[in-house]
């Protein structure tokens, strides 16, 4: 352990630490500040190019039937040291979700929360609860925590969406919930957990025509970097719990700055393409692609030539139910 202090000679060592170790105890004093760090440790953002994945998909749809798996996804793994199990970044897992006309992914719940962002195709659905929402370009979809969803696909063409879970903040409070079936509701057999969704959504779709026009409009209007809330009418609060979600406009020529933050999030380019400077890292990005803004770190935002439009996913909401929050300002 390279944060223990070798203060002691070996033979101390041996004699006041091991016998400790027999019975499960640590000196605290034998490490740095009690093990505390000054600050988190600095992240390098994470691109994924849609260029290098995009090539790939027509071979996954032949080699991984339907009837054979849950999901046909591929979850976007940071290679960063420090995430031991499968992770997007910190409390955000983000995967491909590919479907074929006439397959159906099925019935299933879990106590964590997802989004999906669709990227690909028309004629894929999600339902949530029973009531099913189109998927098109664009479209936010809203499964909350413990809400039964299934995906089907009545179009022609493949279709591609992007998901956004927060399964690793799930994960790292052990609180993973899981049930296959298509029971509705929070009623219904499976494990009692506490507190999950009632199943009433007030908006389970946000579609991307209204968005864009929006931000278009606010655009016009002179505002030079439009972002969009999704936000939960009833609550007046970001949609799910733990996920936030916004959409942002670049307008040519424009800069839009990121201020620091204790938050995660990750970027999905819809429209357009630019440039996101993150510290001494340069995110050259296109249309489709994902990356990371991991916490501490100031962006910029900006187009090369015409408009572009992004939608982030944030952790924020659960550093700032919880008085965690912290940001720098400008
Ligand atoms: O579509 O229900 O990417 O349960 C990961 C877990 C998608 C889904 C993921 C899931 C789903
Ligand atoms: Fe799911």
């Amino acid at each position: 352990m390279t944060d223990f202090i070798l203060g002691y000679n070996f033979h101390k060592m041996k004699s006041v630490l091991q016998p400790l170790q027999m019975l499960d105890l640590e000196p605290l004093w034998e490490r740095t500040a009690g093990g505390l760090k000054p600050a988190p440790a600095p992240e390098a953002p994470k691109h994924w190019r849609w260029q290098d994945i995009e090539p790939l998909i027509d071979g996954i749809i032949d080699d991984v039937p339907m009837d054979q798996v849950e999901r046909r996804v591929l979850t976007l793994k940071n290679p960063d040291q420090r995430y031991a199990l499968t992770t997007t970044i910190r409390n955000i897992n983000c995967g491909i979700q590919i479907l074929m006309p006439g397959e159906t992914a099925p019935p299933h719940r879990h106590s964590p929360n997802a989004l999906r962002i669709s990227l690909e195709g028309e004629g894929g659905m999600t339902s949530v609860n029973g009531t099913s929402y189109e998927m098109r370009r664009g479209d936010v979809i809203l499964t909350p925590s413990w809400t039964t969803h299934a995906h089907a696909h009545q179009g022609a063409e493949r279709v591609i969406w992007i998901d956004f879970l927060d399964v690793p903040f799930y994960r790292n409070l052990d609180q993973i919930f899981f049930e296959t079936g298509g029971s509705h509701g929070a009623g219904g057999k499976g494990p009692r957990v506490g507190k999950m969704h009632d199943g009433t959504l007030p908006v389970g779709r946000f579609p991307w025509d209204a968005v864009s026009a929006q931000i278009a409009a606010a655009a016009a209007a002179g505002d030079a970097t439009p972002a969009f809330e999704y936000i939960d009418p009833v609550i007046g609060d970001s949609a799910l719990s733990t996920l936030d979600c916004r959409a942002i406009g670049l307008s040519p020529g424009e800069k839009a700055v990121v201020a620091a933050s204790s938050a995660n999030a990750v970027y999905l380019v819809i429209e357009g393409a630019g440039e996101t400077v993150i510290g001494d890292t340069t995110v050259s990005w296109m249309r489709n692609d994902l990356f990371t803004l991991p916490q501490w770190q100031a962006a910029e935002h900006r187009s090369d030539g015409g408009s572009a439009k992004l939608i982030c996913v944030s952790d924020r909401p659960v550093l700032r139910r919880l008085g965690l929050l912290q940001e720098l300002e400008g």
